[in-house]
């Protein structure tokens, strides 16, 4: 893949696809096309964007997603969202000659027990979290499918499995995002108001392995240009942090001074995420971001676009949420 490629970033208008545009735009791509949402979810419209588009290069970050809360309430949404998004763009890529494709799968598809940091050997080892296993599953079918097409086409479809992304463009709305937009948005609304004391969901003692978007899109980028393997791809290469340090230091980031109050009626989730990201590192790959630093750039984006950020998945302009020729 090189600055002339034709590079299809298939769900632009998630988190992880906005970081990746942002990204490849920045890094001198001049050939990025994008598709979000529901048109993906039909199976003529991706036949027609992949014959228009003529893409050489696709980058899957399709697929609705949210935090625990979204998870347990919408079930099938996330579940059938992901399935359909993931079948037609692998497919599509497959039937109109793509050179390769970067499949994203989520770090929830390992087992909820997995021996810690867990290796892609893991997966489908054990049961899957409750909280998360429609969206999981879903995420284990992408992942399987390009390795079926693999196998029976002989294509260059890889996968990769991020650890919990975060940063500019994420949702921060208060229920069904993920951890660190959801705290972003309620610590500074709490400090505002100042409330002597923060709800914070579950026992606070889960661990999490984050990684800043832009970190990411670098390694998909990196994966891309590096990684021909069957074996998924961990994408991670930080340490975890408990979700009560995640919130002190967001905290810190947005200037909240009051005390946590632990919820553990709300649930916890995975009880630990983080990802043995070796062979990417052995690849030549780490992140290069500080989680501090990444922070403050997610929160002072957060500042900037304040009314955007709190629609929920706004990411792209509306010009931009259709199909659209090469920029
Ligand atoms: O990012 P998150 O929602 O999802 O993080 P998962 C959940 C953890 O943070 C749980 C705690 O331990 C929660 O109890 N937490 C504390 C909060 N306060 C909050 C808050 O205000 N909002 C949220 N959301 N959590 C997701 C999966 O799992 O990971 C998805 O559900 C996806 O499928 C994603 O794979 C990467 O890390 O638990």
């Amino acid at each position: 893949m090189n600055r002339s490629s034709q590079i299809f970033v298939a769900g632009a208008e998630t988190l992880i696809g906005a970081g990746l545009v942002d990204y490849l735009r920045g890094e001198g791509y001049g050939h990025v096309q994008v598709a979000c949402g529901s048109a993906l979810e039909d199976a003529r419209e991706v036949d027609a964007f992949f014959r228009a588009a003529r893409p050489e290069y696709v980058f899957f970050a399709a697929g609705k997603s949210g935090g625990i809360h979204a998870n347990q309430a919408y079930p099938a949404t996330l579940m059938r969202d992901n399935l359909l998004t993931a079948t037609h763009v692998i497919d599509g890529a497959h039937r109109h000659g793509v050179t390769k494709l970067l499949y994203l799968a989520s770090s929830c598809s390992y087992p909820r027990l997995a021996p810690q940091p867990m290796r892609v050997e893991c997966l489908l080892t054990g049961p899957l979290e409750p909280t998360n296993e429609a969206y999981a599953l879903a995420k284990l079918a992408g992942l399987k499918l390009c390795q079926a097409y693999r196998h029976e086409h002989h294509v260059n479809f890889i996968a990769g499995i991020p650890a919990n992304a975060f940063g500019p463009k994420d949702d921060f709305s208060p229920e069904d995002s993920h951890v660190i937009p959801g705290l972003i948005r309620k610590l500074d609304d709490a400090r505002d108001q100042r409330l002597p004391e923060f709800p914070l969901w579950g026992t606070g003692q889960a661990r999490r392995e984050f990684i800043y978007v832009r970190d990411l899109a670098d390694a998909c980028v990196f994966a891309m240009q590096h990684y021909d393997g069957a074996e998924p791809l961990n994408l991670g290469g930080g340490r975890d942090l408990s979700i009560l340090e995640t919130a002190q230091a967001i905290a810190e980031v947005v200037g909240y001074r009051g005390t946590f109050r632990l919820d553990p009626s709300k649930p916890d989730g995975m009880p630990r995420k983080g990802l043995d990201s070796s062979k990417l590192e052995q690849l030549g790959w780490r992140p290069k971001t500080d989680f501090h630093t990444a922070l403050r750039e997610t929160y002072e984006w957060y500042l900037s676009n304040r009314a955007e950020a709190q629609s929920g998945h706004v990411i792209l302009p509306m010009q931009e949420r259709t199909y659209r020729a090469a920029v």
